[in-house]
């Protein structure tokens, strides 16, 4: 089937592009796209020429398969060139969502109409790209510096309406009649003629450029692409257009051969990878999710709760004490409030959103609920009793879900009569934002009830990863491995700080021990203040409980902003004096060595042991659960970048067991 098609319509040339999924342009698109105008400029009873596409949207961007491989002619530039240099009027007919590439081809015809729910973007930025067919040049000449400045950096695309207002598009057709209308739009322009948009001068100055910067700082730590974009930009106001897209092939390239773009375009495909069910049928058909419960409602069952009525999916939740329940009823709706004291909701949304939950002391009210979720405390004995009781409450062919974080997801299972029905789902803190979601698959999880888990978790916005049950499944498994070394490099000498640093440095939110404030050092510990045997002891021991009680490993302000603690520190020596080990300086690649590549060693394991169905679902874990650096690609992609050579030479010098996966690897 050719991808790219072409049919008259009296003295209009209609050019179709079908190439699905998404309409990229691969090679053979450019090509027919390029052919296409040719036919067009050799036949003089062709007048105007409309590109326009089949399937559910415009081209959705460059084809990011072709980036690996060796170029192939012609390149889209080429292609480009053809279009904006034409003799006749070229109309663009832009439905779905115009992107990258696609939007630049439009940027390259000479007008544009688009339907009204349409959306039209530069997304490169997200890749870790720029716009590199020249968006970057040709915008601030048709929608000025700043808005192409914010398109470009920030890569959200703008709806069709907002288009037409910014001068992007000029015209929006009927929603049904797009086809029809971009014909007779092209013929009316057929008197005016072509506009190259090259030729049109750059609307507004780079005043605003740094404010951009400044605002964005935070966000933009450690990236290269949003800055990248905003040079060319800049580039645009003060050179030639041809010395300025010049400029944009430079940065383009230095861009997509670098780490940074790599680990994003694999991340991009590797959260798409993570949906897909090794070895299941593809026309499984899902359980329907109309009514949800969810048990416990603490800071996670009432995050859970929220992601649900967000989606006007009406939730039961249940707690065992009143009190408790008025508490976890009153934070939803403060955190609804706040929200929508944000312009995020209005005051309607709220009320259906609290309309939708109702509150319950008994889990018998949970009898009609299609998907059971328990958020309870993390103790077998307690999640077990629990199980048994939803098995005899619960519809037959309810979904009967565990958020346990940790805890052996079959032995909860085989507390009911039903552990087909059974399968984990791991949300993260807080539950109503982290994207990530692991849905565990116990060892007799049916596999109806496992895809409809991941539709689930998809429904309401998140990025389910499969994983096998294994304390601490893929996250918290891999967490614990950085954790008991940062301790002992405190036994060692170095400070909490310094091996924070290290990891914020690197791109994580947060280093192991400010993370162990925010969750609490006293979770687990033994309520003995006699009782010494762990610099955690010691500090809980001093009522340094972290961030809840203003002092852990950090002293924090009434705003919870942490600064080193000279009473922590005076503790861990004290501590460490005793283990007498000698103090050293410790370097920050050895924090490197002994709390980071211990990750990827474990990420090995896992995957030996099948708990993960692929290393890319492992990244998908990191970087959307525990905040590891998107432009670093998740632990995986990144040790493969370290170099599995140097990882395990330094995981060996340091004593650690090597994943025989890893070894091979070596
Ligand atoms: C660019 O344009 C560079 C230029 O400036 C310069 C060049 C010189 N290529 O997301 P979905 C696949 S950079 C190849 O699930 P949706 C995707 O992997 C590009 N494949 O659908 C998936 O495959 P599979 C700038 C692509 O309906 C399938 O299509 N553009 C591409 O939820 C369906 O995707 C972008 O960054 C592609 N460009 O969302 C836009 N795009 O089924 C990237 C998708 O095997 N794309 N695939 O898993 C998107 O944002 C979404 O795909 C879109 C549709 C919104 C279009």
């Amino acid at each position: 089937m050719q991808s790219v098609t072409t049919q008259r319509h009296d003295d209009v040339l209609v050019i179709i592009v079908n190439n699905p999924p998404v309409n990229a342009l691969s090679w053979h698109v450019r090509q027919g796209l390029k052919d296409g105008v040719a036919e067009a400029l050799g036949d003089a009873s062709v007048k105007a020429v409309v590109i326009r596409c089949d399937g559910s949207t415009f081209i959705a961007g460059a084809d990011i398969t072709e980036f690996t491989q060796a170029p192939k002619e012609p390149a889209l530039g080429d292609t480009l060139d053809a279009m904006e240099t034409s003799s006749k009027p070229i109309i663009a007919a832009i439905h779905g969502t115009a992107l990258g590439g696609g939007l630049e081809t439009t940027l390259c015809c000479h007008y544009r109409i688009a339907e009204p729910s349409a959306k039209l973007g530069v997304p490169e930025v997200k890749l870790g790209l720029l716009p590199g067919a020249g968006g970057t040049q040709r915008l601030p000449r048709l929608v000025g510096v700043e808005a192409a400045a914010a398109m470009c950096a920030g890569g959200d695309p703008v709806p069709a309406a907002k288009a037409l207002e910014m001068g992007l598009v000029d015209r929006l057709a009927g929603e049904d009649s797009l086809a029809a209308d971009a014909i007779a739009f092209a013929r009316e322009m057929i008197a005016k003629g072509p506009r190259a948009t090259r030729d049109l001068p750059v609307k507004g100055d780079a005043s605003g450029i740094e404010a951009i910067k400044a605002a964005n700082a935070r966000k933009w730590k450690g990236f290269d692409a949003p800055y990248a974009n905003l040079a060319c930009v800049e580039a645009a106001t003060r050179l030639p257009f041809d010395e300025g897209m010049a400029f944009e092939r430079t940065e383009f390239m230095k861009l997509m051969m670098g780490s940074q773009s790599a680990a994003q375009r694999h991340m991009f495909f590797a959260e798409r990878q993570a949906a897909k069910i090794d070895g299941l049928a593809k026309d499984i058909q899902l359980r329907e999710i109309k009514k949800v419960g969810v048990i416990g409602a603490g800071t996670m069952g009432g995050g859970i709760s929220m992601n649900f009525l967000a989606k006007g999916i009406p939730v039961t939740i249940v707690e065992m004490v009143q009190e408790n329940l008025d508490r976890g009823v009153g934070v939803i709706r403060k955190n609804y409030e706040a929200s929508a004291a944000k312009g995020r909701f209005t005051s309607e949304q709220v009320e259906a959103m609290m309309g939708a939950l109702t509150p319950s002391l008994s889990l018998d009210d949970l009898a009609d609920c299609d998907l059971v979720i328990e958020a309870v405390y993390e103790s077998m004995d307690v999640k077990k009793e629990v199980f048994g009781k939803l098995d005899a409450i619960c519809k037959p062919g309810a979904i009967l879900a565990s958020n346990t974080s940790y805890l052996d997801v079959d032995e909860i299972a085989a507390a009911t009569s039903r552990p087909q029905d059974v399968v984990g789902m791991h949300f993260f803190s807080p539950a109503n934002v982290m994207k990530l979601l692991e849905v565990v698959r116990g060892a007799k999880t049916a596999d109806d009830v496992l895809s409809t888990a991941m539709a689930t978790g998809k429904r309401i916005g998140k990025v389910a990863v499969v994983a096998g049950v294994c304390h601490g499944f893929i996250g918290n498994r891999m967490l614990s491995t950085r954790q008991a070394p940062a301790m002992q490099l405190l036994l060692e000498g170095a400070t909490p700080a310094q091996i924070d640093k290290v990891h914020t440095d690197f791109g994580m939110p947060m280093g192991p021990f400010q993370m162990s404030d925010l969750a609490g050092l006293d979770i687990g510990w033994h309520r003995d203040p006699s009782k010494i045997e762990t610099i955690r002891d010691a500090l809980c021991a001093a009522d340094r409980f972290g961030q809840k009680n203003g002092k852990g490993f950090y002293d924090y302000d009434a705003k919870r902003v942490g600064t080193e603690s000279p009473e922590a520190l005076a503790i861990i020596e004290k501590f460490r004096a005793t283990s007498n080990l000698p103090k050293r300086d410790i370097s920050d690649q050895e924090i490197i060595e002994r709390t980071l590549y211990p990750m990827v060693n474990e990420g090995y394991k896992i995957l030996e042991e099948g708990k993960a169905q692929r290393a890319s679902d492992i990244d998908v874990v990191w970087i959307y659960g525990y905040g590891w650096p998107v432009y670093r690609g998740g632990p995986m992609f990144w040790g493969a970048l370290e170099g599995e050579g140097k990882i395990v030479e330094a995981l060996e010098r340091h004593g650690i067991a090597v994943a025989d996966s890893l070894k091979a690897k070596a």
